[in-house]
């Protein structure tokens, strides 16, 4: 019991070290290690105890009156500000790698598809939350329409920004690709989803923090693993300051 206190009280003390961007104790291989463990512990207890279990959603009075926006807010490609001019109208998501009929969806494309809105509260991992609600097509609708190959265990998300020249990127296992909540959000609070937000479509991943609901987003690629992106850990966050690839919340 002692020990056990005593190696959690080591964590929360570890953790906003880490936030902080204390490269040297983070990558440290040992301290790295030690958090992985958690990582893929959390990560399992999770999917043991029901990976359809859904997130709260809260009512139309309860929505933020303010939902700040974080990270990056205007992707400063050439091809981004073409796109943002002419409303998105040659905008396509990319739907690539394992699966049996890859596409290129427009804007009208998901909007004719299955719908689903869910107020939400969005959590970040440097401690402000704010609850929103978020319109658009179950990701799941996407990759059914798409076929997956029996290969394929991961969804990345290729998104429009960078930071200093290293793409912003996500993945997630299918479990939560195929969950009822996470869905490729056009809409926010009523009104098409705001620049800042993430235009044209963002995803939302709900049982998990902040940084993976990827914005901007150009592509979703089925994949069989994820060393080949990035430094190989799984997202933007996960290569360059070690966030948690799973963040369940
Ligand atoms: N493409 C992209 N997605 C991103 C980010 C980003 O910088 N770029 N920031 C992440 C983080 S850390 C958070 S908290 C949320 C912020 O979403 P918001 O701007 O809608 O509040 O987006 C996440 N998705
Ligand atoms: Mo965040």
């Amino acid at each position: 019991m002692t020990t056990r206190r005593k190696v959690l009280q080591g964590l929360t003390l570890a953790a906003p070290t880490l936030l902080l961007g204390c490269d040297r104790l983070s990558q440290s291989p040992s301290f790295r290690d030690l958090l992985k463990t958690g990582d893929w512990l959390s990560y399992r207890v999770q999917r043991l105890i029901g990976s359809d279990a859904l997130a709260r959603e809260f009512a139309p009075s309860e929505m933020s009156p303010v939902f700040r926006t974080n990270g990056n807010t205007m992707p400063g490609s050439a091809d981004y500000q073409r796109l943002l001019t002419t409303q998105f109208a040659d905008w396509r998501l990319q739907v690539t790698g394992l699966v049996e009929a890859p596409a290129a969806l427009s804007l009208a494309d998901l909007r004719a598809m299955p719908t689903r809105t869910q107020i939400t509260r969005h959590d970040c991992v440097e401690g402000w939350s704010a609850i929103g609600k978020w319109t658009g097509t179950p990701l799941g609708a996407v990759l059914e329409q798409a076929r997956l190959k029996p290969a394929a265990r991961y969804i990345v998300f290729h998104c429009a920004d960078d930071f200093y020249g290293t793409p912003y990127y996500e993945s997630i296992d299918l479990a939560d690709a195929l969950h009822p909540q996470t869905i490729l959000a056009y809409g926010m609070n009523d009104a098409p989803l705001p620049t800042g937000h993430g235009a044209p479509i963002r995803v939302r991943i709900e049982r998990q923090l902040g940084y993976k609901s990827a914005k901007f987003i150009m592509g979703v690629e089925a994949v069989s693993d994820l060393s080949g992106f990035g430094k190989g850990e799984g997202g933007f966050w996960e290569d360059v300051a070690f966030y948690d690839w799973y963040a369940g919340i």
